[in-house]
């Protein structure tokens, strides 16, 4: 969906592409004057036409924010705000319109004079004109650069039955996305190793039919109120809200996650009361370090016990 967003150039580098095109074109007529006449007419119309046609690019390109799914709206707010956003498109919009006025005004003269230096003067006012336009919106052009190099690395995610992998950092998150797909997730033991949304998927047959279920690892969350959530965790909670059939509650009860039971148990108490029509599964991981006589599902991402049976409980519901 963000893939095909063209590489935005700034100002200089839309003018400097224009005058380069500009200085390859040439006329041919057996009439010197024509042919210095029509070349002037031919590189003005050329230099236009490459700004214009440039900057239409990008707005075409873009996609429109209103018809976005309204997870991938919340994701553009948290890292580059729709208004930050909505904004440079209109601008681009503007100074594509404006370039096209300038030019098309202009033209008119151009074709009808007969003079090389009046031509000549028309033209340098139009290339004058086109540039101080593209000149003003340079800083438009550089937060759509900013924005493009964000949307480019977005997840691809699908309209599929989805499982997201929420809990505090450092309980295993990542770990458990590894072991449920072939998604490669960087793992590290310290907190908040993971900044952005991933993805993974499982698939299964059942009675001829295939089964193709989307894992979406998140950021860890503490257990403060939203107000208080950084971006990174605005995005677990994005993910949560707008993705999620079901939540995989993460717990950690050795602790070696550096936070408290008691922490991560307040946070699942918030986010059921954020999340009340989500399924939950809570689930606890690292039971290879500690037993313990709790009523929920015990995991293991580095023996691997019990994640079959989480595997058979997220197919259960679909
Ligand atoms: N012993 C043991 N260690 C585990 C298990 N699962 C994960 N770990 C370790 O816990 C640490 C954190 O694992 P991650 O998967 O990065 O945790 P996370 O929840 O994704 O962490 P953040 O991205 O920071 O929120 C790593 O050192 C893992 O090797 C497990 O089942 N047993
Ligand atoms: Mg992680």
């Amino acid at each position: 969906m963000f893939r095909k967003i063209p590489i935005v150039l700034t100002a200089e580098e839309i003018l400097q592409k224009a005058f380069k095109k500009t200085d390859k074109v040439q006329i041919i007529d057996r009439n010197a004057l024509y042919r210095k006449k029509k070349t002037i007419i031919a590189k003005t119309e050329s230099f236009s036409n490459t700004v214009v046609s440039t900057l239409e690019q990008y707005v075409k390109n873009f996609p429109s924010i209103d018809n976005l799914p309204t997870f991938y709206q919340e994701l553009i707010d948290i890292k580059i705000s729709i208004d930050k956003l909505k904004k440079a498109l209109g601008a681009v919009d503007w100074a594509r319109k404006t370039c096209q006025m300038i030019y098309s005004k202009q033209s008119r003269s151009l074709k009808k004079s007969g003079k090389i230096e009046f031509l000549l003067i028309k033209q340098q006012e139009i290339f004058g004109r086109i540039s101080s336009v593209v000149r003003q919106i340079d800083k438009e052009l550089i937060n759509l650069i900013e924005a493009q190099k964000i949307l480019k690395k977005f997840p691809e995610i699908l309209d599929i039955p989805t499982v997201v992998i929420g809990g505090y950092p450092n309980v295993g998150k990542s770990s458990l996305l590894k072991c449920l797909s072939s998604a490669k997730p960087k793992i590290a033991q310290y907190p908040f190793t993971t900044t952005e949304i991933s993805v993974g998927h499982i698939e299964r047959k059942e009675r001829h039919i295939l089964k193709r279920i989307q894992i979406i690892d998140t950021p860890g969350l503490l257990d403060r109120p939203i107000s208080e959530k950084n971006d990174i965790e605005k995005q677990a909670i994005a993910a949560l809200k707008h993705l999620a059939d079901i939540i995989i509650f993460l717990i950690d009860p050795t602790e070696t996650c550096g936070y408290r039971l008691e922490e991560q148990m307040n946070l699942l108490s918030q986010i059921k009361d954020m999340f009340t029509d989500s399924i939950f599964i809570i689930v606890e991981n690292k039971a290879d370090l500690k037993n313990n006589d709790s009523k929920y599902l015990k995991i293991s991402c580095d023996t691997f016990e019990g994640v079959d049976k989480l595997i058979e409980k997220i197919f259960s519901f679909f």
